[in-house]
């Protein structure tokens, strides 16, 4: 890349004279930046044309992996570091007389997902470069990304994300590559030569217009895969000109932006569904512009049609893009002639599918009248898929006629996403052992019984170059001094760590650590938020989505009882603790953003009260992204991960803090169940209901929510303080939380398991008073995090699914 500092300077002060057209004196951050990006660039260019070149001399089967988010934070620290140049560019611009960090900052943290789903997705590339996969990602160019968060007076407003306002140095627009996507229109049918064929007409043609990312690994820049993301735009003859020679500039304005809304915001909620016609345009949108661009280069590379999947997997990332199903059969059929059964070969063969929740309300549902309306032909798929499927399994399932009935993709007037996706997929997998046996067996048994053989599970795993080697440098060092640098390549290698678990020197310096990161994290919410935190305190931390089933308030509920307890007992000794919360509500999740007001006037309470303030602190960390995550996970030493039982498809964080040395305070759910089968019981908290007994509980209906607040005085005083004018500025805005409690009988069981809760964590502040002990575990958790590694579960992709062997 760069020899030694001097080439970089040389290279960089080029680069800059010919990019800005302005002296450096004269260059603001921002030019500085941008100069920088495009030196990469550029070099990340000519590598990628060594790998076009071995793409064609040695051709390997491609992945495009479609997902509507991919939530990539900043590329620039983490390519510098990636490439092993920070250092290097560090020192070299600081001899020019720049600051690095501020040119970092410049950076947008492109923000284009939710949370884990698509954090997941930012992850899988990185670890798809490493491994030598031609992946890429495939999504949407979303103009806005998800909204910036500010607490006002405790409560959360939400701010556009114009992310792209300066432009994004990273993307490449690459007009030539457009698509044309079709929406509405009615369908011909005509017999062509006594062939069937099916022509749109009166459709709105749309422009999809990528926008490529170049996604490359450690010290791998010879794999260089791509992040394609589609931007709508009207075309030049759909814009009509009549319009505007009539003068009827409004009207020919209207469909522009009525175009360009396809590409301009991602949908905020990761909850529910409210089935807008627009989000149905996006899913469409995305998924036409990817296939229609694959099929393109597809053809180009001389390679049989009926061959497809033999080169091509197509993994479709949730339901969101499950009508890559009837669009690859459309463009089958449509427009390369071919016939349904081997269309639908080569669908099944090629395509896959990755689930990522079983909560009910967010599983995919859409009006049979909207798809018809907006995806005329795609929505004859659909119903000639479903009528397939009823047919072939009436004949193979004679003894169960309701069967196929339960099962079809077309049921009550709406089409169910999940269903077409299992049907057209040869892989259906979830993410944690315990979600994909949810699947078979609660979810979806019906289709378990006719294809068992597609069920599968693949644990997640996180970029430990992302969330340890980059955003952990003192702990990375450490690392490194001790086992050599070859963990970075193969996570595994963290294992050997273990030999220093009698190490009493190794033990304090992880410790020293450990407090550098908490500093690095106090400096910012300091400058940020203006508040002090304690740096010798325990920093007990969950971040994550708000969101009932995460069960943020069981853990306000822990630290109002020890509130209750400091203040009716003034002798009572406990270690510093500091608890911090991050994370951003659905904009319309009434209960959620109640949460959020609920966690910062205990926070306002607490912190002004000179009674405990010196003991427990509680801040709320507004904005939480993957910039602010990697401040966070570092420095934290509890890992909340308290879900109900059974909710929690994997969960990703747990993963982040695991591996940076925090203890996990977690239910059995989601990959805490893998997290505990590696460290062992004596290195992890458990606590609270099994998943088999919260099911229990719901099919018996036998749980009772009062009995639980009428039996534990401490919960009774606190669910009563929560009404009660305890938090006397405040007008009943807590009745809500108080209602789902009693009067809707605690869907979640934040009551039921309130007692185990607190008890487990009483015993984590035992064992953080044994400094030793701590630190023993801390590090068993750092040594045993290798397997969550997304290195391994992009392996396993590849070779169980995608059926591609990798380096
Ligand atoms: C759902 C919806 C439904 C309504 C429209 C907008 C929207 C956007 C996103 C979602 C996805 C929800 C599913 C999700 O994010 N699942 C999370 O996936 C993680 C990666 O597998 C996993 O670790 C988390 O446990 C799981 O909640």
């Amino acid at each position: 890349m760069f020899f030694d500092k001097e080439s970089f300077k040389q290279a960089y002060l080029e680069k800059f004279a010919e990019a800005e057209g302005k002296t450096l004196d004269e260059g603001t951050s921002w030019d500085k930046y941008h100069a920088l990006v495009l030196l990469l660039k550029e070099k990340v260019s000519l590598c990628r044309a060594l790998t076009n070149e071995a793409y064609s001399r040695e051709k390997e089967k491609q992945v495009y992996y479609f997902s509507m988010e991919f939530l990539i934070g900043k590329l620039l620290p983490f390519y510098l570091v990636n490439m092993e140049i920070l250092n290097l560019v560090r020192e070299g611009l600081a001899d020019l007389n720049i600051n690095l960090d501020e040119l970092l900052a410049q950076e947008s943290d492109a923000g284009l997902g939710n949370g884990g789903l698509g954090r997941l997705a930012a992850c899988f590339l990185d670890s798809m470069s490493f491994k030598g996969i031609k992946g890429h990602g495939n999504g949407i160019h979303y103009k806005y990304g998800l909204f910036e968060q500010k607490i006002i007076n405790g409560f959360q407003a939400e701010i556009a994300d114009n992310w792209l306002k300066n432009g994004y140095p990273w993307e490449m627009r690459k007009p030539d590559k457009s698509v044309v996507v079709r929406f509405k229109g009615e369908v011909r049918m005509e017999s062509l030569k006594g062939k069937l064929t099916f022509v749109q007409e009166n459709y709105e043609p749309i422009l999809a217009v990528p926008y490529d990312i170049p996604v490359f690994s450690y010290r791998n820049p010879f794999y260089i895969n791509n992040l394609r993301l589609w931007s709508a735009e009207p075309m030049a003859a759909g814009l009509d000109l009549d319009l505007f020679n009539r003068g009827e500039f409004k009207q020919a304005q209207s469909y522009k932006s009525e175009v360009e809304a396809i590409s301009s915001i991602l949908y905020p909620e990761d909850s529910h569904i409210a089935g807008r016609e627009l989000r149905l345009k996006q899913e469409y949108f995305f998924v036409a512009a990817g296939l229609g661009s694959i099929l393109q280069s597809y053809k180009k590379g001389n390679t049989l049609l009926l061959d497809f999947a033999q080169w091509v997997a197509i993994h479709i990332n949730d339901t969101h893009a499950a009508l890559c199903i009837p669009e690859l059969m459309r463009l089958l059929i449509d427009e390369e002639g071919l016939g349904w059964d081997e269309a639908w070969k080569i669908t099944v063969e090629s395509t896959s599918y990755t689930n990522h929740t079983i909560m009910p309300e967010a599983l995919e549902k859409w009006s049979v009248e909207m798809i018809q309306s907006l995806l005329p032909r795609i929505y004859m798929i659909i119903e000639e898929i479903d009528r397939r499927f009823r047919e072939e399994h009436i004949l193979n399932f004679p003894e169960d006629p309701e069967l196929p009935a339960f099962a079809g993709v077309i049921r009550h007037g709406q089409v169910h996403m999940a269903h077409l996706a299992i049907i057209g997929s040869h892989s259906i997998n979830g993410v944690a052992k315990l979600h994909s046996r949810l699947l078979t067996e609660q979810v979806f048994p019906q289709f378990n019984r006719i294809y068992s053989k597609r069920f599968n599970n693949k644990t997640n795993g996180v970029s430990h170059r992302r969330f340890l080697y980059a955003a952990n440098p003192g702990l990375s060092h450490l690392i490194t001094e001790a086992i050599g640098p070859h963990w970075k390549r193969d996570a595994e290698e963290l294992q050997k760590l273990e030999v220093f678990l009698n190490d009493q020197s190794f033990l304090e310096q992880l410790a020293k650590v450990k407090l550098n990161n908490k500093l690095r994290l106090i400096k910012h919410v300091k400058e940020k938020q203006g508040i002090v935190l304690d740096p010798s305190s325990l920093f007990d931390v969950q971040v994550k989505r708000i969101h009932a089933y995460k069960r943020q308030l069981l853990n306000v509920f822990k630290i109002m009882n020890l509130y209750n307890q400091l203040k009716a007992n003034p002798n009572y000794f406990i270690e510093p603790q500091t608890f911090i919360f991050g994370g951003k509500a659905a904009p319309g999740y009434h209960y959620a953003k109640t949460l959020i007001k609920l966690i910062n006037t205990l926070a306002q309470k607490i912190n002004t009260d000179k009674d405990v303030n010196e003991i427990i602190k509680l801040v709320f960390l507004e904005n939480f992204n993957v910039s602010l995550a990697e401040l966070i996970y570092p420095a934290a030493d509890i890992s909340e991960q308290i879900s109900t039982a059974g909710r929690e498809a994997s969960g990703t964080g747990n993963m982040k803090f695991m591996m940076n040395g925090a203890l996990t305070l977690g239910t059995l759910d989601g990959a805490n169940i893998e997290i505990r089968e590696a460290v062992g019981e004596e290195n992890i908290f458990i606590f609270g209901l099994k998943a088999e007994e919260v099911l229990h509980y719901a099919y018996q209906g036998s749980y009772k929510a009062w009995d639980e607040y009428l039996q534990n005085p401490d919960l009774k005083r606190i669910l009563d303080q929560l009404v009660c004018g305890y938090f006397q500025e405040v007008g009943g805005e807590f009745i809500t939380i108080h209602d789902s409690l009693l009067h809707y009988n605690d869907e979640f069981f934040v009551l039921k398991d309130f007692c185990s809760y607190y008890e487990t964590y009483q015993k984590i502040l035992n064992l953080y008073i044994q400094k030793k002990e701590w630190s023993r575990s801390t590090l068993v958790n750092i040594a045993r995090s290798g397997c969550f590694s997304s290195d391994r579960t992009v392996s396993e992709y590849a070779e169980k699914i995608w059926n591609i062997r990798c380096r």
